[in-house]
């Protein structure tokens, strides 16, 4: 078969394998189709390979169970239910107030706490959406300039240089205008130093104790584990408040993990809790997961999998030795997840185009990163997230919610801005740390 413009939707990609000699890659589906492609260009998502754990008797549940990452899209009616939500991340954060409108009454199973803060979605008044729309330029450009994507007013100072009262109204500030901007417009070091970081966690601490009514409740719901922010933070819209509503109650699994899903509910720490339905806010195997799930296969027949048993190798997050012309959009040790999305992105889209533009002009069509190159990358990349706390945090970011999984820091910590500099620099010096040849397009 030759060429197709028109894979269906709903169509999943079950294999890629390089032909060495034709220097092509054959992409086949779970429908059947077959493709032939000089270039592979993955934008599977950081996050779209649902985890749901190997819960005991989840088979013989005799209600309805969903997992947050696989959504029906016709939506789900609650009314009335017992509802079971199980994890507490970003997506729990947002599931848990509205479940709670509709249903009779919600469990919350909460392994570990997070430090939950305010997303401020909120319909835009007219004179700040025009304000926001004369200055999307400057705006766009801060952010692909900035280090995590985000359009902030960054200031180089310590946590510790303040006063008490001084960073509890620096803190109090950046809480009011809502999203990331108490951990990345406050002060510099919260990622870096912990005793800078420990005043962080304990205004958001302070925060959740304010709202939470009962007093037990509100200490379990307040993170001691983990500083602030070395786990993504989730973004909540009426999180804490959900929990003095009467049909909300915190279920701690931390001591007593969930024994078996029963026919009936959910078994833990000796109690059965009775529901109609169970809602999986159980996370993704992050970063690597989507492209696991494909058997790729490149130089010499060698699968990704083996390649990166160990953990991802990649240069620059973009592409990976003995895989030519394979590319990645937001590859793992790529600032990806540890950014705006959209931002980084775009920035990989371009990129990429560049590349192919630039083969293209000069008779190429084969490029693949040097093995040297790449293992500098990593080892930089290595280097950047040693220099945070973020390592030393059990989360998804580590790759630590997925049994056997390598841990090591999965996206780039180097910063957005920075990071798109030296990718730009590679670019203007010919694809440096890549091998580029051809044409072997004319000779086939
Ligand atoms: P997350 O943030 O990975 O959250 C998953 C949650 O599920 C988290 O609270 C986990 O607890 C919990 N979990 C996972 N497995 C279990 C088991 N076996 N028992 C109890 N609890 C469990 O996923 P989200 O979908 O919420 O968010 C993913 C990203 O999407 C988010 O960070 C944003 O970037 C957007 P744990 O913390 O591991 O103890």
């Amino acid at each position: 078969m030759g060429l197709r413009r028109d894979i269906q939707c709903n169509t999943r990609i079950t294999a890629a394998v390089y032909d060495e000699a034709r220097n092509r890659w054959e992409i086949s589906t779970d429908d059947g189709d077959q493709v032939t492609a000089t270039y592979f260009i993955n934008a599977v998502g950081c996050l779209s390979a649902a985890n749901i754990p190997d819960f005991t008797g989840i088979e013989n549940f005799q209600g309805t169970w969903h997992h947050t990452g696989q959504w029906p899209h016709e939506g789900v009616d609650f009314t009335g239910q017992r509802v079971a939500v199980v994890g507490t991340g970003a997506t729990a954060v947002q599931v848990v107030p509205e479940v709670a409108k509709q249903a009779a009454h919600v469990y919350v199973f909460q392994r570990t706490p997070n430090y939950d803060i305010p997303g401020g979605n909120r319909p835009l008044d007219q004179g700040y959406l025009s304000e926001i729309k004369a200055g999307y330029k400057d705006i766009w450009q801060k952010a692909r300039e900035s280090g995590f994507g985000l359009p902030y007013e960054v200031t180089e100072r310590s946590a510790l240089d303040s006063t008490p009262e001084e960073r509890q109204s620096i803190y109090e500030a950046a809480w009011a205008k809502g999203g990331f901007r108490i951990g990345l417009e406050t002060f510099s070091d919260l990622l870096v130093n912990k005793e800078s970081n420990d005043t962080a966690s304990e205004f958001v601490r302070s925060k959740i104790r304010e709202v939470v009514h009962d007093p037990r409740v509100a200490e379990l719901l307040a993170p001691t584990d983990h500083p602030f922010f070395t786990k993504r933070p989730p973004l909540e819209h009426g999180y804490y408040e959900a929990f003095n509503r009467d049909n909300v109650t915190l279920i701690d699994v931390r001591g007593a993990p969930i024994d078996e899903i029963t026919p009936r509910g959910v078994r833990t720490g000796g109690a059965e809790y009775e529901v109609d339905s169970i809602v999986f806010a159980t996370g993704f195997d992050a970063m690597t997961g989507a492209l696991a799930r494909i058997d790729i296969r490149g130089r010499g027949g060698v699968t990704l999998a083996e390649t990166w048993a160990e953990g991802p190798r990649t240069y620059l997050g973009i592409m990976t030795h003995g895989f030519p012309n394979m590319f990645m959009i937001t590859g793992p040790q790529s600032p990806s997840v540890l950014t705006n999305m959209p931002v980084a992105i775009e920035q990989h889209g371009e990129w990429i185009a560049d590349c192919l533009t630039y083969l293209r002009a000069n008779g190429k069509d084969e490029i693949e990163p040097l093995k040297d190159a790449e293992e500098g990358w990593v080892a930089h990349a290595t280097e950047v997230a040693e220099a945070t706390l973020l390592p030393r945090t059990n989360s998804w970011w580590v790759g630590a919610n997925i049994p056997g999984k390598p841990r090591l820091l999965y996206p780039y910590v180097g910063g957005l801005g920075a990071y798109r500099t030296m990718c730009d620099e590679v670019a203007a010096k010919g694809y440096e740390g890549f091998a580029v040849a051809g044409q072997r397009v004319a000779a086939r």
